[in-house]
């Protein structure tokens, strides 16, 4: 279920009632962005006041009393939820990567498996092509074309910028990847001016350590809208069943029918369509390497569940 502004401020909605996404909590008051870029003070009604209960994300109705004042009278359900700090309605994860600083490719993967448990698109995007040689796209192509839209942008040269803002277009964002691959170098691209700080280390989410910290969504144009933390639930992989991994590697859907065994798990068994298909050039033999890593880890990690 894809909801946007657009779409949710439909003719049922009574006159005076608006609609809009909350894209910031201070203290009891949200600020709600409506369809025409308009943003309105709400108080939560009733039991809605509870704090707590309205997450940044959220889509709602509002009944507006005044110029720029208003209440939030319902919470329209909710398509994910991702935590530490709690965001809701994602759209899409950008994962960003460029030739330099070297991809961490298992980060890449391990997004990736989350953005499908969440219920999340993931765009990989590709920044700094500037300096980017063939073999980098050859490599990237071939790993993610048959499970990710993929963008090739230099938000140096401003090369891609326009396809890629088409890509997310009208859509709610948020920009994951290792420091310094240039996430706040695209905004700013794609918002025309220096809208972030580029270069300085950004604020990481430290394990351990109790963060109050919240998020903001800001409206960059063309319907974009973008969180500026995407949640600390889809940078790390939580333990589940091994035997469940190979489900979140959807490029491997062409070739688990050929595996002799049910419920094969690609990893030692004989006659594995999927192993096949690596010997064959067909599956990316970095990718099922990567496979094996998160297989093992998991794995490791399952036997010693109840330790
Ligand atoms: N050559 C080249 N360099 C770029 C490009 N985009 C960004 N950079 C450089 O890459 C460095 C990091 O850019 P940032 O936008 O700060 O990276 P970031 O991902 O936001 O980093 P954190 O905030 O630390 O997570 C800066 O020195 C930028 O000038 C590009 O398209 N080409
Ligand atoms: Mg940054
Ligand atoms: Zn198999």
């Amino acid at each position: 279920m894809e909801v946007s502004i657009k779409q949710t401020n439909n003719t049922k909605i009574a006159k005076d009632l608006r609609s809009g996404q909350v894209i910031k909590g201070v203290g009891g008051l949200y600020d709600v962005l409506l369809q025409d870029g308009s943003i309105v003070n709400c108080t939560g009604r009733g039991k809605l006041r509870v704090l707590g209960d309205i997450y940044i994300g959220d889509y709602v109705e509002i009944s507006v009393y005044k110029a720029g004042k208003g209440a939030i009278e319902r919470i329209f359900p909710r398509k994910n939820k991702l935590t530490r700090p709690y965001v809701t309605n994602i759209d899409a994860i950008v994962i960003c990567i460029a030739p330099i600083p070297r991809p961490d490719f298992l980060l890449v993967d391990k997004l990736l498996i989350n953005c499908i448990i969440q219920d999340i698109k993931p765009i990989i995007c590709v920044n700094k092509t500037d300096i980017m040689d063939e073999e980098f796209r050859k490599n990237v192509d071939n790993s993610y074309n048959d499970i990710a839209d993929i963008a090739y942008v230099s938000s140096l040269t401003g090369e891609g910028i326009d396809e890629f803002s088409g890509m997310i277009k009208d859509h709610f964002v948020s920009l994951a990847g290792q420091s310094a691959v240039g996430k706040s170098s695209i905004v700013n691209a794609i918002v025309g001016r220096q809208m972030l700080e580029v270069g300085e280390l950004s604020r990481k989410v430290e394990r351990g350590r109790h963060t109050t910290r919240t998020v903001e969504i800001f409206d960059i144009g063309h319907g974009i809208r973008l969180a500026d933390t995407c949640g600390f639930s889809v940078l790390e992989l939580v333990d589940f069943d091994p035997a469940e991994l190979s489900g979140y590697f959807t490029d491997f859907d062409n070739f688990r029918a050929d595996c002799k065994f049910r419920g094969c798990c690609h990893y030692n068994e004989p006659d594995c369509g999927v192993k096949n298909a690596v010997d064959k050039g067909l599956l990316s033999a970095e990718r099922y390497e990567r496979y094996m890593t998160l297989y093992k880890d998991l794995l490791d990690k399952w036997r010693k569940r109840y330790d």
